[in-house]
């Protein structure tokens, strides 16, 4: 199933299902490479979710601000390269939404514990803003808000549960959104966790 969220945004229902087993040892072997760290923002927050990335570029931010850097700096070493299936799922799903020409070289992978959420953001530190993201959601299901473009603009709440992708582009790539406090029953696969990931065209 197929849900438009905005003019250039869709959820597409299931659309990871098939491949979660794969998905998830991927994942088990990129955090053995790169393991869960909260980040710390530039403001001096710890981060509630823990991260890693994989890809020639990943997404960091500690106190001297947010940016992409080709290597992990709690290593020195590059980061894990993107699994081809990564890659694969996000070329299907960005073309089903319509994005022909999309070419990912980062992912940035997010782990939410009950109660771990992430405040209304935009994502603004990718250098070409016409290429689109896409995620894709595992384990416990959470709301995500989907908002305007400005932070006080009213926002609408869509439950996103393990297996959907969803496909971010055109006006709607610059939209502020986040993830509601996770809460709720944990999950037959990952028991109390969601893992988001995120591939981008970053550089
Ligand atoms: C809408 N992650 O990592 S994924 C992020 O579930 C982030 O971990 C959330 O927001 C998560 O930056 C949401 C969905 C998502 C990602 C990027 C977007 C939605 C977006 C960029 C623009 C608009
Ligand atoms: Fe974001």
């Amino acid at each position: 199933r197929r849900e438009a969220l905005g003019r250039h945004s869709w959820v597409l229902h299931g659309f990871a299902l098939r491949h979660a087993d794969g998905l998830l040892q991927a994942i088990d072997a990129i955090v053995s490479a790169a393991p869960w760290r909260h980040m710390t923002t530039p403001g001096g927050y710890t981060m509630s979710v823990e991260s890693c990335n994989c890809g020639a570029l990943g997404w960091v931010t500690d106190r001297r601000g947010y940016r992409y850097a080709s290597e992990d700096p709690l290593s020195g070493r590059p980061w894990p390269p993107m699994p081809e299936l990564f890659e694969a799922l996000a070329l299907d799903a960005a073309r089903e939404a319509g994005f022909a020409a999309f070419i990912p070289d980062a992912c940035l992978l997010n782990r939410y514990a009950p109660g771990a959420r992430m405040s209304l953001h935009q994502d603004k530190n990718e250098r070409d803003m016409s290429q689109p993201i896409v995620s894709v959601s595992l384990g416990m299901s959470a709301v995500f808000q989907f908002g305007g473009m400005t932070r006080d603009a009213p926002v609408s709440k869509v439950l996103l549960e393990h297996g959907d992708v969803v496909v971010w582009g055109g006006e709607d790539r610059l939209r502020f959104h986040g993830i509601m406090p996770l809460k709720g029953q944990p999950h037959e696969r990952l028991g109390n966790f969601r893992v988001n990931l995120t591939m981008r065209k970053a550089g």
